[in-house]
């Protein structure tokens, strides 16, 4: 066989490969990408333009795509996102080479640690320039390289529809994540006729793994000999969509289900066998059902199916003593997540929803004879135990926010907590909710009951602060009858606060909730509990006047013409809820809220479930 050239090494297709298609009329390379858009159904896409795409948007003004232009291209790979996680296609966002590439990277990255299908298209400097230190040449494929599923260097023209191709297959198949294709600006201005392929052509790529028929009766024999069996469910459950699988699977078996946050949604939390998600601020008694309660030598689970996840950290505290009673059946598609840290006692690799079909196909014809009766009295007992609740506390009544704003009447507090269950309650839980990162984004997983999948869209891995409002816009974008509310902290909301002017001039109508605590409260948290409460740049507002409430987000959503209110005290609350929730406009709620409330519960990074603290 000849050697490949480094041309086609780069782009990851051999021409002898290419297989035949259909021959189209000699185009321009950016109408070739822009025309491969389209077959593949893109009908949006998040693009900022620069020297090097330029080429790409000329071509998008003569294509049916709509193309949303954010403020900021950090803000426009989270829109992709928002839209990707709210309706399972792949988002599509764009920017030009050096800086407007490196501003999507943290979408990228995001995308890459949350398994969400991103296609990420950026310009590049011409090949003959490249490696010459060019004006705006950065090396996006070499940058990117650690936080994508994929990605091509375009270096033929006549790669571009089955490099597109490819790209989207790759980016939604098997486990979901980014693709990235970067294009020369020479092959967006060069001319050829396109060869438009019918079908993916990837070597050695198969997204066709199923279980083996002996291992999925093997878990069934698992289920039978088990007292204390939790399912324990992950993203991966809702990017398959297997939500409604794993409801009939649980029902059928009696099994309690815990979500990680990714999973949210996977299971519906109002559900009596739901345990909503566990780890480092989850329900102490899902913790408690997956790893005991030592303290009251209460064993926990001694069967773990852990379906569609990746025992991140968060969720693990220290991974030896995660539920060290239980046997651990694994089911995941991504080989490399088995036994990557935490063994497993039966490793399945496998489509989830594919195991969990046969699973229930199983179970009906031979159904479980087990009730678990003694378990499910154990875990009511640790519901009633401990359920997630707040209260005003010792903290809140002594605080400088009582002083400052409230005049010392603590009936008017607004606790974080209670505004997220009141947005429950308004919305019916029907809302999609997307979050910044911090306590807000615990309290919006905590006090919002999550009942369908792709209704909580948070940066769960990579908790990246500034991703809620744009992946609300995305999310709304796709889902455009959703009421489609981003529940943010003050510092993640400003950290992309630039796209209310893409909410405003698009008109899309994703509203914002901030709970403005003036603070990086979960940095606060962290300085409480570890640093004695030495405040190390976390507080937000002006410190020459801090009874002012700063930034004035108020002022700033005029600027953008969005119409926003705030709202200081509990009596107002619920009107001021309810009229963001009648607009059709973006619109910012600003709730002022206490910066000396905790999420609880909490087990400190690394630690075990005997250090959980908990609201008493
Ligand atoms: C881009 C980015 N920078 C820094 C952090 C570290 N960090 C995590 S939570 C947090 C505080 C967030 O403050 P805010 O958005 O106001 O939310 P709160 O915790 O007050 O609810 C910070 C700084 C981060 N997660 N992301
Ligand atoms: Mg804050």
């Amino acid at each position: 066989m000849p050697p490949k050239s480094a041309t086609a090494i780069a782009s990851g297709i051999s021409h002898g490969e290419q297989q035949r298609g259909e021959l189209g009329p000699r185009m321009k390379g950016s109408d070739i990408l822009v025309q491969a858009l389209e077959r593949e159904g893109v009908e949006h896409i998040f693009a900022y333009p620069g020297g090097a795409s330029m080429e790409f948007h000329q071509s998008l003004t003569r294509s049916k795509i709509r193309t949303i232009l954010p403020r900021h291209e950090q803000g426009g790979s989270f829109q992709a996102e928002g839209y990707a996680r709210a309706c399972g296609k792949a988002g599509v966002c764009m920017a030009t080479s050096g800086p407007g590439a490196t501003n999507l990277i943290t979408g990228i990255a995001d995308a890459y640690m949350d398994s969400i299908p991103l296609v990420a298209i950026t310009g590049q400097v011409p090949q003959a320039m490249i490696g010459k230190g060019a004006f705006q040449e950065t090396d996006f494929f070499g940058l990117t390289l650690p936080i994508v599923k994929h990605s091509y260097l375009v270096t033929d023209i006549n790669d571009i529809p089955q490099i597109v191709k490819n790209a989207f297959h790759i980016a939604t198949s098997g486990r979901p994540g980014p693709v990235i294709i970067d294009i020369p600006k020479n092959i967006q201005q060069d001319y050829t006729q396109p060869v438009w392929p019918k079908e993916p052509n990837i070597r050695g790529y198969s997204t066709d793994k199923r279980a083996d028929e002996l291992v999925l009766n093997e878990i069934i024999g698992l289920i039978e000999k088990a007292e204390r069996p939790v399912l324990y469910c992950g993203g991966g459950i809702i990017s398959s969509g297997a939500a409604e699988e794993l409801r009939k699977f649980a029902h059928a078996t009696g099994i309690p289900v815990t979500t990680t946050i990714m999973g949210c949604g996977a299971f519906p939390e109002t559900d009596p066998l739901s345990l909503k998600w566990l780890g480092m601020h989850g329900s102490a008694y899902a913790n408690w059902a997956v790893n005991g309660d030592p303290k009251n030598n209460a064993p926990g689970a001694d069967l773990l199916l852990a379906f569609g996840v990746r025992f991140d950290d968060r969720v693990t505290g220290k991974v030896d003593k995660f539920c060290e009673q239980g046997t651990i059946v694994h089911i995941d598609i991504d080989a490399s997540e088995i036994n990557k840290n935490k063994p497993a006692h039966l490793p399945v690799i496998a489509d989830v929803k594919d195991a969990l079909r046969r699973l229930n196909d199983m179970v009906k014809s031979r159904p479980i004879a087990k009730k678990f009766t003694a378990w499910h009295k154990q875990i009511a007992e640790w519901k009633a135990k401990a359920p997630l609740r707040y209260r005003i506390n010792e903290e809140v009544l002594k605080s400088q926010h009582m002083k400052d704003f409230m005049g010392g009447d603590s009936s008017q507090v607004i606790l974080p907590q209670y505004a997220i269950e009141l947005l429950y309650e308004l919305t019916n839980g029907e809302a999609i909710i997307t979050t910044g990162v911090g306590q807000h984004q615990m309290w919006a997983g905590q006090y919002y009951q999550y009942k369908f999948p792709r209704q909580f869209l948070t940066s769960a891995g990579l908790g990246a602060m500034g991703y809620g409002y744009p992946a609300a816009m995305g999310a709304k974008v796709a889902c455009p009858d959703k009421q489609v509310i981003d529940i943010d902290g003050d510092g993640s909301f400003l950290m992309n606060v630039q796209e209310l002017a893409t909410a405003h001039i698009e008109k899309i109508a994703a509203k914002a909730l901030i709970l403005n605590n003036q603070h990086l409260g979960m940095v606060v948290q962290w300085e409480d509990r570890f640093y004695a409460g030495n405040r190390g740049h976390t507080y937000l507002g002006d410190p020459e006047n801090m009874k002012q409430i700063y930034p004035d987000y108020i002022t700033m959503a005029k600027a953008f013409n969005v119409p926003a209110e705030r709202v200081m005290f509990k009596k107002d609350l619920r009107d001021a809820m309810k009229r963001m929730l009648d607009s059709d406009q973006p619109y910012v709620l600003d709730v002022i809220t206490p910066y000396t409330e905790h999420v609880l519960p909490f087990i400190p990074a690394g630690k075990t479930i005997r250090e959980m603290i908990y609201q008493e």
